[in-house]
């Protein structure tokens, strides 16, 4: 049984920083980890990918081929992977033994709950493969300093939650910049609980702006809380207890704790046991030595 992470959420959310501090992480603790960016928009990659999008599809290629512009171009590029699965799954397959599967997707919400190829794309995979994957949704936390944005957080996970069918979690990503955006209305709990919105609506009821769309506001916050499945959880990337207690969610959901590959609080105690270092913003050798040879240039 094959485990791993489906990594979402919108453009800036911290997708591929989370795939390089995650994937870090989990080094740490002893797991072998495959990263696969499926984004063909993400161009310097801080992580070593084993995969990558790139090898059977460039963004400027069919940007260029077929006049479209990025957002068009991404949903050609995860309808070409769609097409071309077999692609992916052969360059799966001698990953399955033994490794932990990180997958870097594009920021465009509307491929997570509108369109149908990227969760074609994943669902195939699961049934090709055996996976046990979770879908981990990354909501940048700066949404929480406006209700206005903060329902359109709540209503994009739930939209995305229902599309995907997937074990999931929703995570407010850069915890560690929420205090630079001023005095938020209620406490961190109130929007990770994300429970009684009428507090909410009352709130934007104060701002004059958003007095006339009351209503849709009303609506809106009733959907979201007659279906009663969005909750958050919190996470700094560069913080290990914080990495740490989203592991032990994910592995939750997706069943890892229960497949007795290694008992999770083993792995746990390897990271306990010693200083961590990671640095998440580590970029691989290919990238710097590019870099210091454009400062070479420069010179
Ligand atoms: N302070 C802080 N910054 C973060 C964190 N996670 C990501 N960032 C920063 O947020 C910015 C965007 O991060 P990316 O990882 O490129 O976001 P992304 O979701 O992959 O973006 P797209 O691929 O363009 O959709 C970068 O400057 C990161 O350094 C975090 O936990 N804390
Ligand atoms: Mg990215």
């Amino acid at each position: 049984m094959v485990f791993g992470q489906v990594v979402i959420g919108p453009p800036g959310s911290g997708k591929t920083t989370y795939c390089n501090g995650m994937s870090q992480f989990l080094k740490l603790i002893g797991r072998k980890v495959a990263v696969i960016n499926l984004d063909p928009a993400n161009d310097a990659l801080p992580y070593e990918c084993t995969i990558n999008i790139e090898d059977l599809v460039k963004l400027s290629d069919v940007m260029n081929e077929h006049s479209l512009g990025p957002n068009g171009g991404l949903v050609y590029c995860m309808d070409y992977l769609e097409k071309n699965i077999d692609w992916l799954q052969a360059k799966l397959e001698p990953l399955l033994k033994d490794h932990y599967l990180l997958f870097d997707f594009p920021g465009q919400v509307e491929l997570f709950f509108l369109h149908s190829s990227a969760k074609n794309v994943i669902m195939r995979l699961i049934k090709l493969l055996n996976l046990r994957l979770t879908a981990v949704h990354l909501v940048d936390a700066h949404l929480c300093s406006d209700p206005g944005k903060y329902v359109s957080a709540l209503l994009l996970s739930l939209s995305t939650m229902l599309h995907l069918e997937l074990p999931h979690i929703n995570v407010l990503s850069k915890i560690d910049l929420i205090e630079s955006y001023g005095r938020l209305a209620f406490n961190l709990d109130f929007y990770t609980d994300a429970q009684d919105l009428s507090y909410l609506q009352h709130h934007l009821d104060q701002d004059s702006r958003s007095a006339k769309y009351r209503k849709l506001t009303k609506e809106l916050c009733d959907v979201i809380e007659n279906f009663s499945l969005v909750n958050f959880t919190t996470l700094d990337i560069q913080d290990k207890e914080s990495v740490g207690n989203l592991v032990k969610l994910i592995d939750k959901s997706n069943g890892y704790i229960f497949a007795g590959i290694e008992a999770s609080a083993v792995e746990f105690s390897k990271i306990a046991i010693r200083p961590v270092d990671w640095d998440y913003y580590r970029y691989p050798c290919s990238v710097l030595l590019a870099c210091s040879d454009f400062v070479i240039l420069l010179i």
